[in-house]
């Protein structure tokens, strides 16, 4: 059974105190963590502040990117290392946004789960629509070849680890959302492909998140498909009461 996972992606908004403020208006109210896991994706800065503040509470604190060394001459990175003893959880790597501003390859994406999961991090690692190409008169045969690169050199248990991310670059932050079908319909393929390169079991076990433009109205249809096992959300997180509609809906 795959618990699903709402994450919040804060991006780069809300001060420290405004991230502190949040965490203590919702913390009380979230669902059983045997039932769903709540994440919430925030600014580096805020971080610390925030694990402290969720501290006893099921809120699980991602950052929003890290590095793919533990120490070194790497002015501006974040240490992988150092989020995890600072009790960090996950990690989003992959985002679109980084790999098309910030011109992040597969490869670099790729050491930064290897990393980051040595390290006991679990990478939310996203992929976009851009990065397979569906075979003309196939239906559901998409060759995820980026993801292939991205995963590369996982062992099957480290795979377990990680969560992916499927976020259609057209759906994200527009308001529209992918309709639910296409949303499974890119999940399953994710899944897919996962099974072909670990076998059924593994492809079973990995948790895959619908992201671009969910909001409270649209995530129960979202929800209702097997291979949807969560959503990652970005505007609609960063108003506490809106998230709350979404962690309980
Ligand atoms: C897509 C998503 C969060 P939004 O980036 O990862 O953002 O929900 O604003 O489309």
């Amino acid at each position: 059974m795959r618990v699903p996972i709402i994450a919040g992606n804060w991006k780069m908004n809300k001060t420290v105190s405004e991230a502190v403020e949040f965490v203590n208006y919702i913390k009380n109210e979230l669902p059983d963590p045997s039932e769903r896991e709540i994440v919430l994706a925030a600014p580096t800065l805020s971080l610390t502040s925030m694990v402290q503040a969720a501290k006893d509470t099921p809120l699980k604190i991602a950052a929003e990117n890290c590095y793919c060394r533990i120490a070194g001459a790497y002015t501006g990175e974040t240490s992988p290392r150092s989020l995890s003893l600072a009790g960090i959880h996950h990690v989003i790597l992959g985002h679109s946004e980084r790999r098309r501003l910030f011109n992040e390859t597969d490869e670099l994406i790729n050491q930064k789960v290897q990393v980051a999961l040595r390290n006991g991090l679990c990478p939310i690692v996203c992929c976009d629509d851009t990065m397979g190409r569906r075979i003309a008169g196939k239906k559901v045969r998409w060759v995820v070849s980026r993801i292939l690169a991205d995963l590369k050199g996982l062992s099957p248990a480290d795979v377990t680890k990680v969560t992916m991310a499927f976020e259609p670059s057209w759906a994200i932050g527009t308001g529209q959302s992918a309709d639910p079908e296409q949303a499974a319909e890119g999940c399953y393929l994710i899944r897919q492909t996962i099974r072909d390169m670990y076998g059924e079991d593994i492809g079973n076990a990995v948790r895959i998140l619908y992201g671009g433009s969910v909001n409270e109205t649209n995530i129960k249809a979202l929800m209702a498909y097997d291979d949807i096992d969560g959503v990652l959300v970005g505007g609609a997180s960063l108003d506490p009461d809106r998230f709350l509609k979404l962690v309980n809906s």
